[in-house]
Parts: structure tokens; sequence; C-alpha cells
């Protein structure tokens, strides 16, 4: 048989409960930083499509924000994403906590995971936490709840087991061509990745609750004029929900935003290749995360 014959190609679901470390592995299987992470759950808020080609096997990847109880209509947005991927996948990936307590919110993934039908892999993630025998014991009480084709331990930080899982998933793939060009990495746009960077600054940076409240919007981001040095100038606004978050945002003498603006220039820069000069504005939008239009219009619209 030749290449075109055994070549494999599908989908592959990232799942599981907010904070599992999901964005991280699915960084860390492609090699590259797409998605951001933070400590704080709840981070993803898309889901984000990526892509990893090698000469036998194209797997696409769909990073999901982590399953939870919505209590507002980015909630329900977010877990439209989560739960829309599962119809997509072809193999899917659920990440827990090297935690053998299975509660009530683990156990309403696992409900989710049998209704959809899909080979599911078990991934014990953070395992450079806990010792090998800690692992087996976690392993057995999911077992015990729930069905799944294979199970792995891996650390997603420290890229321990990562190469396993990545062949495994590969021979769980289906024969077929791939969907996309083989040096796609991403669907999103430079534009989205630039807001989501800025957005994981204010999460790493901010305490509390006002970093669950902020959306980023890039409002210009173009290459300046009558400069050979390729300088692009972006102008961004994060968007929070109240004003004492505003406050909170910009930090005693604009200390709090000047950092966040230089965290996240270094990764920009990084990201585009060139010099960047970013300029963040802070706004206040009462209740956004309840409002239809304002969630369109801040990126948390329904994509096919
Ligand atoms: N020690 C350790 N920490 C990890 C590992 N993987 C992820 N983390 C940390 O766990 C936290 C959450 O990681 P994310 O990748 O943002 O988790 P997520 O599942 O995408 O979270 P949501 O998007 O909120 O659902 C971050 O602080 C990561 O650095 C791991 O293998 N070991
Ligand atoms: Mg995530």
């Amino acid at each position: 048989m030749n290449s075109i014959d055994t070549f494999r190609s599908g989908y592959v679901a990232l799942v599981g409960r907010p904070n599992v470390g999901k964005s991280t592995l699915m960084n860390r299987l492609i090699g590259m930083k797409v998605a951001i992470t933070s400590a704080k759950p709840q981070t993803t808020r898309n889901k984000i499509l990526t892509v990893f080609t090698d000469d036998e096997a194209q797997m696409v990847f769909l990073d999901t924000p982590g399953i939870h109880e919505a209590t507002t209509k980015l909630g329900d947005f977010m877990m439209q994403e989560a739960t829309s991927v599962l119809n997509d996948a072809d193999v899917i990936l659920w990440l827990v906590e090297p935690d053998p307590y299975i509660g009530e919110k683990e156990e309403r993934v696992i409900q989710l995971l049998e209704k959809s039908l899909k080979p599911v892999i078990l991934i014990i993630n953070k395992a450079d936490q806990v010792s090998d025998e800690r692992i087996e014991v976690v392993k057995a009480a999911f077992a015990e709840k729930a069905s799944f084709a294979d199970a792995y331990s891996v650390s997603a930080l420290k890229g321990i087991g990562t190469d396993a899982l990545l062949t495994a998933i590969k021979r769980m793939l289906p024969f077929g061509p791939p969907f996309y060009e083989e040096d796609t990495l991403t669907d999103l746009p430079e534009r989205d990745i630039v807001a989501e960077i800025i957005r994981e600054k204010a999460l790493r940076n901010l305490k509390d609750e006002v970093p669950h409240g902020i959306a980023v919007t890039i409002e210009r981001m173009r290459e300046r004029e009558g400069r050979d040095d390729g300088l692009i100038d972006i102008e961004a606004t994060i968007i929070c929900e109240k004003d004492s978050h505003k406050g909170i945002v910009i930090g005693k003498g604009g200390r709090m935003l000047k950092k966040i603006g230089a965290d996240a220039r270094r990764d920009i820069e990084r990201l585009l290749e060139t010099k960047v000069f970013l300029k963040i504005f802070v706004k206040v939008r009462r209740d956004w995360k309840d409002n239809p239009a304002m969630l369109n219009g801040f990126g948390y619209r329904g994509r096919s």
C-alpha cells in the first residue's frame, strides 16, 4: 500500500471540566501555543481548532471550554461550544485531574460522553503532581464509573507521556485524506489570537472575579505607514462588567494596565514576528455576559 492508502485523518476533541489542562495539552500536542491557558477555571470560551500533520496522519484538534453549570448567557454559549464538538469528533480526549474522587460535576461529563457514543481516551493529566501508584488508583476509580477505549496519564505541562498519546490517537483515526493544507496550524484569525493573548494576560494578572468579566476586542491592527521595519499598531479594548472593575484593571497610576500590555506585547511580537505598538483602552459594559448583542460583538457567537 502506498501512503495515500494508509494516511489517516480525523477530528480529536479535548473535553473535561474547567482547569484540567485541555488547552495546555492541545498546545503541547501541536507543539505550539495557540490556545491561552491560566490557573483560573473557565479560561477557554470558544472552541479552538488546531491542526497537526505528519507523514502518517492529520489530526484536527478541537479544544473546548470546560464543562460546567452555566449561570449566564456567556456560560450557555460556552457549554454549546463544548458539547457541539461531541458530534464532530472521531475521538474524544477526556481529561481529568489526578484525583480518584468522582463527584456530580464529573458525572455530568460522563453522561455527555456516554450520549455521544464516540470512542473516548481517558487522560489523567498533571501526572507530574502525583505518584505512579496514585495514577493507578485514579484509573481504577474512573474505570468503575465510566467506559473508555484506552487510558493514558500525561503531564501536558512538562510534556511527559504526550508522544505516546499522540501515537495512540493516530491509530484510532479513520483512513482518509487530510482536511487541511499540511502547513495549516489553526483556523483562528491572527486578530482573534491577539485578543486572546491580551485576555490571557488579564486573567493571569488580575484577581478574584474581575478577569471572569473581561472581554477583549481589537479595534485596529495595521502596519504603520512610512516605516520599513514592519511595526504594527494595535488598538484593543478591555471590556469589563463593573465600574469598580475598570479601576482595578487600570490599577494605581495605570500600573496594572501597563503590566497587562507589556506581557501581551511580548507574546504578540513573538506571534507576528515584528515590533508592535499596543494601545489598550478600558470600557465598562454592564451585564454584557447576559446581553446577546454584546456577546455577539465580543466574538461569542455560534460558529459552524
Ligand atoms: N502541574 C501541572 N499543571 C498543569 C498541567 N497541565 C495544565 N496545568 C495547569 O493547569 C491550569 C489550567 O490549564 P488550562 O490548560 O488552562 O486548563 P483548561 O482545561 O484548558 O481550562 P479551561 O479552559 O478553563 O476549561 C494551568 O495553570 C496549567 O498550567 C500538568 O500537566 N501539570
Ligand atoms: Mg482551556
